[in-house]
């Protein structure tokens, strides 16, 4: 007899499967999505006739809500987010792994009845647009309401995928469960978590949170972790990173891929408002991007998503005046504050705390406490077609070209405001050495530095050294790739202060970044890579001191020797994963200091 544990869902067919699942879960009932209006808007009433969530002032914020999560369900659990290849190395020293066949077991008993007093909703998604050859349909079977209108916002759900699916289309099969039967808590969860990825099955299994990154598993699971391993089986890459058109005074355009670790202002960048004259950005995507080569010969990206989970705390009319209008409207924010008269406050909204602010769990708010009244990891969730830089084009099924990527993270000293990669390999180097001073967007300290290679250390879904050779191995096909930069707005000075404004003026970064794409500026070639001529950053209207600027393209034999050995130390813990090419880098830079 089939049972959830050992069957494969793509084997068995999509009917079967969901099938199997309601047995085993013992749902109430079952609903197959279509994703209309109407779905949504009912979900919507129920969502908050049972007080999961909060219908917002409406002449202040129309169509929006806010949902406050349990305590301890409100953010991404790493430890807790497996990689179950069949073999142990294939998900690497990075990556949580227990047998596929274990995991099963033990999450099949969770699983069981896990749904009882619950409706189980099916949602057939496509990541991309349908039509686009680099899409990729899901099915996420999942007993949350909170999820389906998420999934509403930040998939395409659309009932075609079932067609698609049963006519032999390839899906990736997910599922979750708060893991809470009969529960009547407003925020329904399980104390215990798995999110569990089956790459060699497609498949995900997630119980026990109904946080976004844990529960909205067409995002990270399937898009990053499960996208990763299809994207090397299949020759194209899945990536954490915006996708942003960059516009010229010339109207010339340049597409521009960039990875962040996660709340370091990837929305903001995806978002900007170029502070330089006649500049102007367009908003592809802000989180997630697929990478493929197309007959051109070049890399054209992109952005599987239909919408935006973005970290509230620290958006202004100063940091993304853009995200602000958007989220106007049609928005749902989770565990935010919310003021006196039904409207949301979260910490950097503005500088003045509001009167009579309700924190995010519920509370009177006290200032002065040290708690915050905004969660640092709040969220909100909106739909792409809001935001006001999003570009007519965005959801072209054939992507575009990518003239730069660039690669980030938050680092107070040691890293120069920009670098230019010598070459391929330097740049997936680059990419592989990223670190940056830890969010609040996963479990952890904040503050601490952690590796973080291309910011997919919580997302990539195999061996991480084995990812690097895959991106190392595009240098042999016949491609022109891009450029690789690498960029640090977060440098700070002697007295703690950061010395580059960062926001509107990052855009004097991309444009020193375009003007080397045109070959128009020249570099000064470093052990670090081409480094900017501070004449031509264009930054003496900023009216930073004479050592700030200095500072911005500083470097010292000490901390970048430094820096090279932390680099060692990781990646000497992939072992003889780590390709040839990379070692080889290291050494290159290594040396330099030896010899000097
Ligand atoms: C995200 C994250 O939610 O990276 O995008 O945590
Ligand atoms: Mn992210």
């Amino acid at each position: 007899m089939n049972d959830i544990k050992s069957v494969s869902p793509q084997q068995i067919g999509l009917d079967e499967w969901v099938r199997l699942v309601a047995e085993h879960t013992k749902a109430d009932r079952v609903i197959w999505c279509d994703g209309s209006q109407k779905e949504y808007d009912s979900l919507i009433a129920d969502l908050v006739a049972k007080g999961t969530l909060i219908k917002l002032n409406q002449e202040k914020r129309p169509d929006s809500y806010l949902a406050r999560t349990d305590p301890s369900d409100v953010a991404r659990v790493e430890e807790r987010t497996f990689i179950c290849s069949a073999n142990r190395e294939d998900a690497g020293p990075t990556n949580p792994w227990m047998a596929p066949d274990q995991m099963k077991s033990l999450m099949a008993e969770l699983f069981e009845g896990a749904m009882q007093g619950r409706t189980m909703y099916v949602i057939p998604f496509s990541m991309g647009p349908i039509d686009s050859p680099l899409a990729r349909y899901g099915v996420e079977i999942t007993d949350s309401e909170y999820v389906v209108v998420n999934m509403h916002i930040m998939t395409r759900v659309l009932p075609e995928v079932f067609n698609r699916i049963r006519n032999g289309n390839g899906w990736v099969a997910t599922i979750h469960s708060v893991g809470a039967p009969n529960s009547d808590a407003t925020w329904p969860c399980n104390k215990e978590k798995y999110i569990s990825h089956f790459p060699e099955t497609l498949e995900v299994w997630s119980f026990g949170s109904g946080y976004g990154g844990n529960a909205l598993l067409g995002k990270k699971c399937m898009s990053l972790r499960i996208g990763s391993h299809l994207a090397r089986k299949e020759g194209w890459l899945a990536e954490h990173m915006l996708i942003m058109r960059l516009i010229s005074p010339e109207g010339k355009r340049y597409h521009i891929s960039a990875a962040f670790p996660s709340a370091c202002g990837k929305t903001n960048l995806a978002m900007l408002k170029p502070s330089l004259d006649g500049w102007k950005v367009e908003t592809i995507g802000d989180d997630i991007a697929w990478i493929s080569p197309n007959a051109n010969g070049r890399l054209r990206a992109i952005n599987p998503e239909n919408g935006f989970f973005g970290v509230a705390p620290g958006t202004s009319e100063k940091s993304n005046p853009v995200a602000m209008q958007m989220l106007a409207k049609e928005t749902l924010f989770t565990n935010v504050a919310m003021t006196s008269d039904g409207d949301v406050w979260w910490e950097g909204m503005t500088r003045e705390i509001p009167e009579g602010l309700t924190d995010w769990r519920g509370e009177k708010y006290q200032a002065g406490r040290a708690l915050p009244a905004a969660h640092p990891n709040a969220r909100f969730t909106s739909p792409a077609r809001n935001c006001p830089t999003i570009a007519a084009d965005w959801d072209d099924p054939e992507g575009f070209e990518l003239d730069a990527i660039i690669f980030g993270g938050r680092r107070s000293s040691g890293i120069p405001l920009i670098t230019e990669s010598e070459s391929w390999s330097h740049g997936v180097f680059m990419g592989a050495s990223m670190a940056s001073e830890q969010t609040a967007a996963a479990e952890g300290t904040v503050g601490e530095l952690r590796r973080d290679p291309f910011a997919m250390l919580p997302f990539c879904g195999y061996n991480m050294a084995d990812y690097w050779g895959h991106w190392l191995g595009f240098s042999d096909k016949d491609l022109k790739l891009p450029k690789i930069f690498r960029v640090n707005w977060f440098l700070k000075n002697s007295e703690s202060k950061f010395v580059w404004p960062g926001f509107s003026e990052n855009a004097r970064a991309l444009k020193w970044i375009v003007g080397r794409v045109e070959g128009q500026v020249e570099i000064k070639r470093t052990p670090l890579g081409g480094l900017p001529l501070l004449a031509d950053l264009g930054i003496a209207e900023l009216n930073l001191s004479e050592e700030d600027e200095a500072y911005l393209l500083h470097w010292s034999k000490s901390e970048v020797g430094k820096e090279l050995e932390a680099v060692q130390e990781y990646l000497g813990k992939f072992g003889d994963h780590l390709p040839e090419e990379l070692a080889i880098e290291l050494e290159k830079r290594l040396a330099f200091f030896d010899k000097n």
